[in-house]
């Protein structure tokens, strides 16, 4: 007999943070048909950004739906919204169900493989309101991602994000810690994660 459920959340113990993850929010057989559906349907795009004044291609695609028409800025970087898909709507309400949130946009990322990355970051936009709640569910390969608290140096976190997997970040989290998906030089596949976000 199994210790714990995985499809129930476990909480990270980190000062500072209110973190959440659920290891099989969606089971393999989910995951597998949404990552497939989520991969083909999407309008992916490759964006620039500039990191100190030089223009770099990002490493990873990215999309951007919601269901207003509030863009979404980070690095540079103007996402305008596309409407939900009937899927991406369908997992939004499975998450908003069980976190009892709600959601208005959701940017997705698709690494393609393990040199996509992620850099270091906070979801603090202005856009997101002071302690913004951020549903990321991951399909696909599993990747690792990092915490780190932004002024107690010490103070570092890791976790394997799994197939199906959510992780709810909300409360002060943004403010004191950044997180980031790291490159790895294993021979790994496409990861998918969709951040679901409110912004009003
Ligand atoms: O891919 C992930 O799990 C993290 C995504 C992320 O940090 C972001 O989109 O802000």
């Amino acid at each position: 007999m199994s210790l714990f459920d995985a499809s129930k959340p476990l909480k990270i113990k980190l000062l500072n943070a209110e973190i959440e993850y659920t290891p099989a929010f969606f089971n393999l057989k989910e995951s597998k048909k949404l990552f497939d559906l989520i991969y083909n349907k999407t309008n992916w795009i490759e964006d620039n950004i500039r990191v100190y004044g030089k223009v770099y291609k990002q490493p990873r695609l990215t999309a951007f739906y919601a269901n207003n028409d509030k863009a979404y800025g980070y690095s540079n970087i103007s996402m305008k919204p596309q409407p939900f898909s009937p899927i991406l709507n369908a997992v939004k309400l499975k998450i908003e169900k069980a976190t009892k949130m709600t959601f208005s946009s959701c940017l997705l990322n698709l690494y393609r493989d393990g040199q996509d990355s992620n850099g270091w970051h906070s979801d603090n936009e202005k856009e997101l309101g002071k302690n913004p709640v951020i549903a990321s569910l991951s399909l696909g390969a599993e990747r690792l991602f990092h915490l780190k608290h932004k002024s107690i140096k010490t103070l570092k976190h890791k976790l394997t994000l799994q197939n199906g997997s959510l992780l709810l970040m909300k409360g002060d989290t943004q403010h004191h810690w950044l997180h980031q998906i790291p490159k790895t030089k294993k021979l790994i596949d496409k990861r998918i994660n969709l951040t679901f976000r409110l912004i009003k």
